[in-house]
């Protein structure tokens, strides 16, 4: 099974490589991930085809005081911010517009340019809740940036004290890294509600299917054997 499986996968690969080489025939230079983003979460979770994890930092201790941390480590990302900065805190009490979107623990990012979600295993969708970015008074754009070298603006200032704002991406080609960038060292915001994983392969069959083709693949090459072996007896005999 893990070889059928491994051997699909290889053979859908190189259907993907095919079609990407008659796409790049179109648009030279155009290298790139197919991509698509949300800013309805509804919209996101209704659009993914795999299983959603969802990260909501309920089982971190809260620090109810800002700038604690440099890293916040969960179970399938790290979420840092530029050394040597602790600009990160887990909150559990709204505070400056800032709360928690699902139970009652939210991460904060005080007085920092940026945080990065740094994924353990490739991951193809992700989205979160941001909350409370882009109410400090100067001109600015809050941008997502992937390791695949894409970036997506999300959101431009003003915005009011309190904004709750999604962002959800999907993409064909798996990322590790996500980095929010925004310029105001001023800025304190706030995410959770962290949604991620990978798309189901449309490709993979299911394991009834492959037991049945292993099975026909078997009996085939079994009779086939018989056969020949039943004529190698007559011809000697
Ligand atoms: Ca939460
Ligand atoms: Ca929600
Ligand atoms: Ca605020
Ligand atoms: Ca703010």
């Amino acid at each position: 099974m893990k070889t059928i499986s491994t051997i699909q996968k290889k053979l859908s690969m190189a259907t993907a490589g095919v079609a990407f080489i008659a796409v790049g025939t179109l648009s030279a230079g155009q290298v790139g991930a197919a991509s698509t983003t949300f800013l309805d979460e509804t919209d996101f979770l209704n659009n993914v085809t795999g299983l959603a994890n969802l990260e909501s930092f309920e089982d971190l201790v809260p620090d109810n005081v800002s700038s604690q941390r440099s890293s916040i480590t969960v179970d399938d990302f790290t979420l840092s911010v530029p050394a040597p900065g602790t600009n990160l805190s887990v909150q559990s009490i709204p505070d400056f517009g800032q709360f928690a979107t699902d139970g009652n623990n939210y991460v904060r990012n005080t007085e920092g340019l940026s945080m990065t979600f740094s994924f353990l295993n490739p991951v193809n969708f992700f989205g979160l809740n941001v909350i409370d970015w882009g109410d400090f008074a100067d001109p600015a754009t809050l941008t997502l940036s992937t390791d695949l070298g894409e970036t997506f603006n999300i959101a431009s200032t003003p915005t009011i004290d309190g904004n709750l704002l999604f962002f959800g991406l999907t993409s064909d080609i798996a990322f590790s890294t996500l980095t929010l960038n925004q310029p105001s060292t001023l800025e304190s915001w706030a995410v959770d509600e962290v949604y991620y994983g990978v798309t189901a392969s449309e490709d993979v069959p299911e394991p009834a299917s492959v037991l049945s083709l292993l099975a026909f693949g078997v009996l085939g090459a079994g009779s086939a054997f018989k056969q020949k072996w039943l004529k190698h007896k007559a011809s000697i005999t």
